[in-house]
């Protein structure tokens, strides 16, 4: 069969005949039983993989009868008590693999504390297999950092997908319940493999229908299909559902009418999914409906929901992403302003979730402020994985290296070493709830994310909400191992790519901290330009503020302070010129065309130097890309040329729009070798695509 990508980095290849040697002799025999649904489904995994890898199906037995075998379970079982393994190391949800011996026969142990941990193991023990680790003198304990693990679907129940460019929503809610697409299995697996034990599946622009009756029993089913892969099932509450469904006049979160109904409405829910894990909410914002509407805060909001969650361990994600239509305040600002007052107010089953920058998933913001600032109230990450500002599904943009970046930022709330990993960990504040949600880029495209490559930002993702501190580089390569090819000289360019390939979108697109430059609502291309949107916010020129003086926002203490947000140190760093990185430069200041760089040139040239160079990035990627040729499959290699040569004339127009726009501020000549944009400014104002997928419905 032709890859086309749908088997995702659950590939299972069949093995070269050394290697497939050495996979038998360590598993000729599996002990595993399948008392559960879980246990079954580690099972019958690798059974697959082990199948497809030796070509034979190993025996499945009761006890090791020979040296070889493969064991795997909990404490409940005898054979595994009886190895009297370490499994505090395991943690709840975590596992240990292990090489052990039994009645003097060697086997390899994969061994947890519940169901769940048994099949992550298992997929740990089937990433050792595709990336040809040694299987000897095994000794790994691993147990997450977070968790709360949830992918948050910006899906409509009309199947489209708010900012998702793979095709339409994968859940099928017409046809459910009757009919279990095995692509939902296949989704279940995908997310538990990386350590995925959540899914909200509606969009947090919400609508109230998807808490009636037909639509639980919808949800039901998926979650019914979800549960042996420990993935849970979410919703997002419309905060006006009282009104809609219940027929109430208010909201009102302190009104008893409006608590008895969501009481009764969240009981319900839990009549159909026991598991079910609790609600995501956006509330005053971007025109949602929330407690401010009736002068209540979002605490009260969070809280009242909070509170029947509570009775069936369910939890709220309460979303800190708000801005308003009527504060002037720098948008930036605002999340922190709303938030920070409330620090300490919210039930002890809620999250506030919180965007890794303070505005919108650009391809460069510096951290939230917020991270660090709410000790008192978990904070969870949220990042977006379906790429809305990083060229949609044609462009290549690993994701890794980005959630890295946040994740590594240091906050100095409590001295160096602060860093927003551990805050999201929990370890900083001592947070009891932890939890990382990602945005996803999953569609009913055959290869799910609409680009092979955008698998790789489903994949970091799970594996850095799993343990926030594993790099970036290191997850490339094993998602390229097991995606394309185990081979070294395949997998040193392929990584090498990815890793250069976000700096490269922020090159060709926002350099130098610039952001929100793209075009209006649909954010596809560039639109430097735009300026006659209602509010402020919503135009780019808002964001860069770009004139015959100069550029950038001016965020420090004489601008609109929003450096102070942070602690004091960051807040130091930040609100200097002389110690703001440069990547970061034009976020946080306002300078002249002509102030001078490290580099010693000035900020116009180097900024037009930072275009040219994303766009030579991405045609040195087309190259790295071509010479695999033969070395990658036919139908994956030749979509991923093709949409490398989307890229390459996409970073064209982005750096040749970008600049023909700056230049008309700046007055400024190009610098020596610069080449003049292919069209005067005014073609590329003129362009319209009132078609780009993924705009809000
Ligand atoms: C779901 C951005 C997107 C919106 C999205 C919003 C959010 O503004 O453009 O489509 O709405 O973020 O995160 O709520």
């Amino acid at each position: 069969m032709a890859e086309d990508g749908y088997d995702l980095w659950l590939r299972y290849p069949a093995a070269e005949p050394a290697a497939a040697e050495v996979i038998a002799a360590h598993a000729r025999e599996l002990v595993a039983d399948d008392a559960s649904p879980t246990l079954a489904a580690a099972r019958a995994e690798l059974t697959r993989a082990l199948t497809s890898f030796t070509g034979k199906p190993p025996a499945v037995v009761g006890s090791p009868t020979q040296s070889g075998a493969l064991i795997l379970g909990t404490a409940r079982s005898p054979l595994i008590a009886g190895l009297e393994l370490p499994l505090g190391r395991a943690g709840e949800e975590g596992y240990l693999i292990r090489s052990a011996s039994v009645d003097g026969r060697a086997v390899t142990v994969i061994a947890a504390n519940s169901d769940r941990g048994v099949l992550y193991g298992t997929f740990h023990y089937l990433r050792l297999l595709q990336t040809r680790q040694p299987l000897d003198g095994l000794d790994i304990a691993s147990q997450p950092r977070t968790r709360i693990r949830v992918l948050d679907h910006w899906d409509n129940l009309d199947r489209h997908v708010e900012r998702g460019y793979a095709g339409e929503s994968i859940w099928d809610w017409h046809k459910l319940p009757g009919w279990l697409e095995p692509r939902y299995t296949d989704y279940a697996r995908a997310c538990a493999s990386v350590g995925i034990n959540g899914s909200v599946l509606t969009n947090v622009n919400a609508n109230a229908t998807s808490l009636t009756p037909a639509y639980l029993e919808k949800a039901a089913a998926l979650a019914g299909v979800f549960r042996p892969y420990g993935v849970r099932v979410y919703l997002t509450a419309r905060f006006s559902a009282p009104i809609e469904l219940g027929g109430l006049k208010t909201a009102d979160p302190l009104d008893p009418a409006v608590r008895a109904w969501w009481k009764a409405k969240i009981d319900e829910i839990y009549r159909y999914i026991p598991d079910f894990g609790g609600l995501l909410v956006k509330a005053n914002s971007e025109g949602q409906p929330g407690p401010q509407d009736y002068h209540r805060t979002h605490a009260d909001g969070a809280n009242m929901l909070a509170e029947p969650l509570a009775a069936h361990g369910g939890i709220v994600m309460w979303r800190a992403f708000v801005y308003s239509s009527d504060n002037t305040e720098d948008r930036a600002k605002q999340a922190y302003s709303e938030f920070v007052p409330l620090d300490g107010k919210f039930a002890d089953n809620v999250l506030v979730q919180v965007k890794n920058g303070p505005i919108d998933f650009q391809p460069r913001e510096p951290f939230s402020p917020l991270f660090g600032a709410m000790p008192k109230t978990p904070l969870m990450m949220e990042f977006q994985l379906t790429k809305e500002y990083l060229g949609f599904a044609t462009h290549l943009v690993y994701l890794g290296t980005l959630f890295e970046e946040a994740l590594a930022a240091d906050t100095m709330v409590a001295g160096k070493g602060s860093t927003v990993a551990r805050v999201v960990d929990g370890e900083l504040h001592g947070y009891k709830l932890t939890g990382m949600a990602g945005v996803a880029n999953i569609g009913t495209d055959r290869n799910w994310s609409g680009s092979d490559f955008n698998q790789a930002n489903w994949y970091a993702f799970g594996r850095l909400a799993w343990d926030p501190f594993a790099g970036a580089r290191g997850i490339a390569e094993e998602w390229v191992r097991m995606t394309f090819s185990d081979d070294a000289s395949v997998v040193k360019p392929i990584v090498d790519m990815m890793m250069g390939s976000r700096e490269a979108a922020v090159d060709y697109m926002t350099p130098l901290g610039l952001a929100h430059l793209m075009g209006t609502g649909h954010h596809y291309g560039p639109a430097p330009w735009v300026s006659d949107l209602k509010r402020p916010e919503w135009n780019p020129t808002y964001y860069h503020r770009a004139a015959a003086d100069g550029i950038g926002f001016e965020r420090g203490p004489h601008g609109t302070g929003a450096v102070l947000q942070y602690s004091a140190p960051v807040a130091a760093r930040y609100g200097s010129v002389k110690t703001t990185p440069e990547n970061l430069l034009l976020w946080f200041h306002h300078l002249p065309w002509d102030y001078r760089m490290k580099s010693g040139d000035t900020l116009w040239n180097e900024l037009v130097r930072h275009y040219d160079h994303g766009v030579a990035v991405v045609s040195q990627m087309r190259s790295t890309w071509a010479a695999l040729q033969g070395r990658v499959d036919a139908g994956r290699f030749e979509q991923v040329s093709a949409f490398l040569a989307i890229q390459e004339q996409e970073a064209q127009w982005w750096r040749d729009a970008c600049v023909a726009y700056f230049q008309s501020l700046s007055k400024r000549p190009l610098p020596a070798g610069a080449a003049a944009p292919a069209h005067p400014l005014e073609y590329y104002q003129a362009l319209k695509f009132p078609y780009a997928p993924g705009q809000a419905r």
